[in-house]
C-alpha cells in the first residue's frame, strides 16, 4: 500500500515494517472497522446513565436515556470539538500574551520586543492611545488588552481582538445574531456548562454558541499569532528547504516539534550558541535544527530553519535513524513517539508542564532558568549523536527549495514597492481584471484516512490552472513546501498563463529576480488569522465583506478538534470551507444541513464536503466564479454595479 505521498518517505515507512516498528498508518489499519457511531457523532458519553448510542436507522433506540435526540447528541459533541480547538489556540495566545506583559514589566531577561512597528501598528488597530506612550509601557498596554479579552465580565462587550480586525457589515451581522465573543474563556465554558447533562437541548441554538465560541478562537489566535510578531520579529520572505532530506549525516540533528514560539525561540538562539561543542562530538557540520509541525513552520517563516515534515510523518523523521534528538512542546505531538525514538537512539523530550508522555524525559522551558535547561536539552541531543547507528541510518535524498515567510505585512511590503501609495493596487486590479480569478486558502492537518498531502497537491495543481492564487498555513503549508510548490519553479510549472504573468511580474518588480511562488506559506494554524488580514484589507478596501470576495478556504486532510474550531470560525466570517472529510455529524439531518446549507442564509459561510480532490477543485472554482458574478467583476469596468476599484 502506498501511504505517503512522497515516494521517499513510503521508503522509510518501508524501512520501520522490516524493523517491526509500528506507525500511524499500520495503527489504524488495526483499529479498523472504526465506530460507526462515532464516525456519525451520535454516541454520547456526557453522563453515566450511558454510554449511549442511537441507531441511525430504525425507531428502536431513536433517543438517549435522558430522551436527548440524535440531533442534540450531534450537536453537543461538534461544539465540544470546537470548545477544545478554541481553548488549545487561545491557551497558546494567553501565554504570549503574558509574556509580553512580563517584558513590560521588566520580570523577563529571556525575551524582550523584536518588532516595534508591530506593536505600534498593533495599538493602532486596537484603538489604543500611542502618542507620548514609550514602547515598553505601550507593550504592557497592549498585553492588557489582550488579557482583557479572556476575562471581561461585561457580556454586552465585544472582544478587541474580534471587533477590530473584521469589516464593519461583518460585524454588525455578527451582533445582530448574537454571537460575538466578549470573553474568550468565557465562550469556552459557556459550551462546557451548556452541554451538560439536561442543559441545552436545541440543537441550533447549541451550534450558534459552537459559533460564537469559534469567534472567540479567532480572537484567541489574533492574539497568538500577532504578540508573536512583536516578541519574535513579523515574517518577511526567506528562503529554505524542505521534507526529510533536511536532516544530514555529519551534524547533530534536532527536530523541534509542537505549537508555542516561546518555546522554540529558546532552542534556537541557544543551538547557536553551541556549534563548538556539536563540532567537538564530531558532527562536522555542527547542530541542524529542523521543524515538524506548526512549531516548524513559525521556526521556518522567522528564521529560514528547515521544516522536516508535517504531522502523519512525525515517526518518519525518527526512522530516518538520524535524528538525535526531538523536542516537543504542545498539541500534535503523537504519543507514539516514545516508542519509536525507544527503538532509536533518538532522545524525546517534553518541555510543557501540561504536556507530559509518561516514561519520557521531561525538562521543563518557560520559567527563568530556561536558558540553563535549553542547554542541557541540546547537550542531551549531543550525547546521542554520539550513539547514533550509521548501519541505520537512512535519509531520504529528497529535499525541496521553499520560498515561505508571507505574513499579511510582508505581501503589503512586497506590493508596496510597486505602488507605495496604494499597496494593495496591484493585487486588486489582477483580481479585477481576471488575471487572477480568486484565493484559495488551503489549511488543516493530514489525517491518515487520506494519503497523505495528495489531497492538497491534486487540488492545488487544478486551482493554479485555473489562476486561483494559494494561501497556506498549518500542516498544508508543509505538504506544499514538501512537495515543490512554494518556490519560482512551481509558477514555471503549475500557474495558468495569467496568473504566472502576475507572479512573474511582481516577483520581479519586488526585486526577487524571480517570480513569486504560486502558493504562499503565511505560516502556522493559528497563524490562519494572518490570511483573514489580508482578505480583509481587500474587503475594506473594495467597501464589501469578506463574504463577496471570491475567496475560497479549503481543509482538506482535517483530523484535529482546532480545525473544527477553525473551519466554524471560517464560515461565520462568511468564507465558504472545503473540507475532504465529513465531520462526526452525519447521524444528524438538521445539525448536517445547517452547516452544509442553513447556515448561508445565517452567516454567508458554509461547510461543503467533498472527498474527491479534483471534484472538489471544480466545486471550488465555480464557487470562485460564481463570487466574481456576484461582483460583475469581469463585466465592464463602467458597468454601474462594479466595483469603483481603480477610483
Ligand atoms: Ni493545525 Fe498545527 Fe498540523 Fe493540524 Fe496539528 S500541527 S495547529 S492541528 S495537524 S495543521
Ligand atoms: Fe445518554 Fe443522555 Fe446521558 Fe448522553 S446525556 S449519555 S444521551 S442519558
Amino acid at each position: 500500500m502506498n501511504d505517503c505521498y512522497n515516494c521517499s518517505d513510503q521508503s522509510l515507512i518501508e524501512k520501520a515494517e522490516s524493523e517491526e516498528i509500528d506507525l500511524v498508518w499500520q495503527r489504524y489499519e488495526k483499529m479498523k472497522p472504526l465506530c460507526g457511531f462515532g464516525e456519525q457523532g451520535i454516541c454520547c458519553r456526557i453522563c453515566m446513565k450511558g454510554p449511549c448510542r442511537i441507531n441511525p436507522f430504525g425507531r428502536k433506540r431513536s433517543v438517549g436515556i435522558c430522551g436527548a435526540s440524535a440531533d442534540t447528541i450531534v450537536a453537543r459533541n461538534l461544539v465540544r470539538m470546537i470548545a477544545s480547538g478554541t481553548s488549545a489556540h487561545s491557551l497558546h495566545g494567553k501565554e504570549v500574551a503574558k509574556t509580553l506583559m512580563h517584558v513590560a514589566r521588566g520580570e523577563t531577561a529571556i525575551y524582550s520586543v523584536k518588532d516595534a512597528i508591530k506593536l505600534r501598528n498593533i495599538a493602532h488597530k486596537l484603538n489604543i492611545e500611542t502618542d507620548g506612550n514609550d514602547l515598553i509601557p505601550l507593550a504592557g498596554v497592549v498585553a492588557a488588552n489582550s488579557l482583557m479579552d479572556y476575562s471581561r465580565m461585561d457580556d454586552e462587550e465585544i472582544c478587541n481582538w474580534l471587533k477590530y480586525t473584521i469589516p464593519d457589515a461583518r460585524l454588525e451581522k455578527l451582533k445582530k445574531l448574537g454571537i460575538t465573543t466578549s470573553n474568550i474563556d468565557g465562550s469556552i465554558s459557556d459550551i462546557m456548562a451548556r452541554t451538560h447533562v439536561g442543559t441545552d437541548a436545541d440543537a441550533v441554538n447549541i451550534l450558534l454558541a459552537g459559533l460564537r465560541c469559534a469567534l472567540a478562537d479567532y480572537s484567541g489566535m489574533q492574539v497568538a499569532t500577532n504578540l508573536s510578531d512583536v516578541l519574535f520579529g513579523t515574517p518577511q520572505p526567506v528562503v529554505s528547504q524542505a521534507s526529510l532530506g533536511v536532516l544530514r549525516k555529519d551534524a547533530v540533528n534536532i527536530a523541534i516539534h509542537g505549537h508555542n514560539p516561546l518555546l522554540s525561540e529558546i532552542i534556537v538562539d541557544v543551538a547557536y550558541k553551541m556549534q563548538a561543542e556539536a563540532v567537538a562530538a564530531g558532527a562536522t557540520y555542527g547542530i541542524n535544527i529542523v521543524g515538524v509541525c506548526c512549531t516548524g513552520n513559525e521556526v521556518l517563516l522567522r528564521h529560514g530553519i528547515p521544516l522536516a515534515t508535517n504531522y502523519l510523518s512525525q515517526e518518519l523523521a525518527i526512522i530516518t535513524g538520524a535524528l538525535d534528538a526531538m523536542i516537543v512542546d504542545v498539541q500534535c505531538i503523537m504519543p507514539s513517539l516514545a516508542k519509536v525514538s525507544a527503538c532509536y537512539h533518538t532522545e524525546l523530550i517534553t518541555t510543557m508542564p501540561d504536556a507530559k508522555i509518561a516514561g519520557v524525559t521531561h525538562i521543563e522551558l518557560g520559567s527563568g532558568d530556561s536558558l540553563k535547561k535549553a542547554e542541557l536539552i541540546i547537550r542531551k541531543a549531543i550525547d546521542a549523536y554520539k550513539n547514533r547507528d550509521d548501519d541505520r541510518l537512512s535519509i531520504p535524498a529528497e529535499k525541496n527549495k521553499v520560498i515561505a515567510g508571507f505574513s499579511a505585512e510582508a505581501i503589503i511590503d512586497l506590493l508596496g514597492s510597486i505602488n507605495s501609495e496604494d499597496p494593495l493596487s496591484p493585487l486588486i486590479e489582477n483580481i479585477v481584471n481576471g488575471k487572477i480569478r480568486g484565493i484559495v486558502l488551503f489549511a488543516g492537518c493530514n489525517n491518515v484516512k487520506v494519503k497523505q498531502d495528495h489531497n492538497f497537491v491534486t487540488m492545488a495543481q487544478k486551482l493554479l490552472k485555473h489562476n486561483i492564487l494559494i494561501l497556506a498555513t498549518g500542516c498544508g503549508a508543509g505538504a506544499f513546501a514538501k512537495n515543490a510548490l512554494m518556490n519560482s519553479e512551481a509558477t514555471e510549472d503549475y500557474a495558468g498563463d495569467t496568473l504566472k504573468e502576475v507572479l512573474t511580474f511582481l516577483g520581479f518588480e519586488a526585486g526577487l529576480n524571480a517570480p513569486l511562488p504560486p502558493v504562499l506559506h503565511m505560516g502556522s494554524c493559528v497563524d490562519n488569522v494572518r490570511s483573514i488580514d489580508l482578505a480583509v484589507a481587500i474587503a475594506n478596501r473594495l467597501g464589501v465583506d469578506l463574504n463577496q470576495l471570491p475567496l475560497v478556504a479549503s481543509a482538506p486532510e482535517l483530523m484535529s478538534e482546532k480545525a473544527i474550531a477553525i473551519g466554524s470560525w471560517v464560515v461565520t466570517l462568511g468564507i465558504p470551507l472545503h473540507v475532504g472529510l465529513a465531520p462526526p455529524v452525519t447521524g444528524s439531518s438538521l445539525v448536517t444541513n445547517v452547516l452544509t446549507s442553513e447556515l448561508k442564509n445565517i452567516v454567508d459561510g458554509y461547510f461543503m464536503v467533498e472527498e474527491d480532490p479534483e471534484e472538489a477543485a471544480d466545486k471550488i472554482i465555480s464557487i470562485i466564479e460564481e463570487k466574481r458574478l456576484g461582483l460583475n467583476l469581469d463585466s465592464s469596468l463602467d458597468s454601474a454595479n462594479n466595483i469603483e476599484v481603480l477610483s
